[in-house]
């Protein structure tokens, strides 16, 4: 039996990569709607290799009959929509973070808690975690399952594909603007993105942080164990596609590096590349593209009891986002649906 599928949002980065995945892993559909705001209805996207989806406006979409809803259109379209949808009978599986704290929406990433889908029905509604949060957690569950994690550090390398598609040509365009001598113009980001890095990703809080380093403290909190103490500090690359994160963990009792690696290599979703020679890690460019989390340069922390260092990979758009929502909808049709 197929399902309906709608991918709300399905002009953007994430929703096209959405059609991309449901098409690539074959998911179970008997349609397909791709839908986005008023702007984007008529435009034409790609359904795997043969098929394309003319765009439907979200403000006269009809969710009756609709199985499973994939949203990524920016969290006001969401709050406004995605009750619209639940209400109608949808399961709403939401990429943005508009519901990820709501105690009656589960966050999943399915290696890491599968089981919390089981909650859905309470709105309708699952929340998809924000992209830096999904590789972390990866990595870490399945770390902390074998040694309880007290404490975790991490600074991120995240690229401009995270803030969109005019982000992305902000990057591609100040380049090119350097190149030629022409003026940069600055419009989606608070600086000058290339050649440079930029600590600063979403509003900054009242603590000094910004929300993108308090997402990843509590939507690990709330996937993996409220206990962890995490401290973040986001920063924008001029990478198009791929995060990287630098992590330093302490564990509540030792855990070696051998045993670190052995762990991971077992782990599902996770790829270990750690050889101590050039080119014996994974970059963000050679990530995009790719299903996996890549781990790589783990090491002890000899400054510290009980540290560990690694350095984490991943395809922001795919793992990040929109692999992730497809596997939260694979797990609800094979098991609840
Ligand atoms: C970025 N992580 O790289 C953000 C993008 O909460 O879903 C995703 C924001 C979110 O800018």
């Amino acid at each position: 039996m197929g399902y309906k599928v709608a991918v709300v949002g399905a002009s953007g980065n994430v929703g096209r990569e959405m059609l991309t995945i449901l098409a690539e892993r074959e998911f179970p559909v008997d349609e397909v709607y791709a839908v986005a705001s008023e702007r984007s209805a008529g435009s034409e996207v790609s359904f795997g290799d043969d098929k394309v989806l003319k765009v439907q406006d979200l403000a006269k979409f009809d969710f009756t009959g609709v199985d499973i809803a994939l949203f990524s259109p920016g969290g006001k379209v969401s709050e406004q929509y995605a009750p619209i949808a639940a209400r109608a009978g949808t399961v709403v599986i939401d990429n943005t973070s508009q519901f990820r704290m709501d105690p009656d929406v589960p966050l999943v990433v399915p290696e890491v808690n599968a089981e919390a889908i089981a909650g859905y029905g309470r709105k309708n509604i699952i929340a998809n975690p924000n992209c830096s949060t999904i590789q972390l957690v990866m990595a870490l569950k399945p770390l902390h399952e074998v040694m309880p994690i007290e404490r975790v550090v991490v600074s991120t390398y995240q690229s401009v594909s995270g803030g969109g598609k005019e982000a992305m040509d902000e990057l591609f365009n100040q380049t090119r603007a350097i190149y030629v001598n022409d003026p940069i113009k600055k419009e989606q980001f608070t600086k000058q993105i290339a050649f440079n890095v930029i600590p600063h990703i979403d509003v900054f809080m009242d603590d000094g942080s910004t929300k993108e380093e308090w997402k990843m403290t509590v939507e690990t909190k709330k996937i993996l164990d409220p206990q962890i103490k995490l401290h973040a500090t986001c920063v924008r690359v001029p990478v198009f596609v791929g995060h990287g994160e630098a992590v330093n963990i302490e564990f509540m009792d030792e855990l070696d590096e051998d045993r670190a690696r052995e762990i991971l290599r077992e782990a599902p979703g996770i790829s270990v590349v750690d050889h101590r020679v050039d080119e014996g890690y994974v970059t963000p460019a050679e990530s995009a593209g790719e299903d996996s989390v890549f781990v790589s340069r783990i090491r002890q922390d000899p400054t510290t009891d009980n540290g560990l260092s690694m350095w984490v990979v991943s395809d922001n758009l795919r793992k990040g986002a929109a692999l992730n929502t497809v596997q939260i909808a694979e797990t609800l049709v094979e098991s609840y649906l």
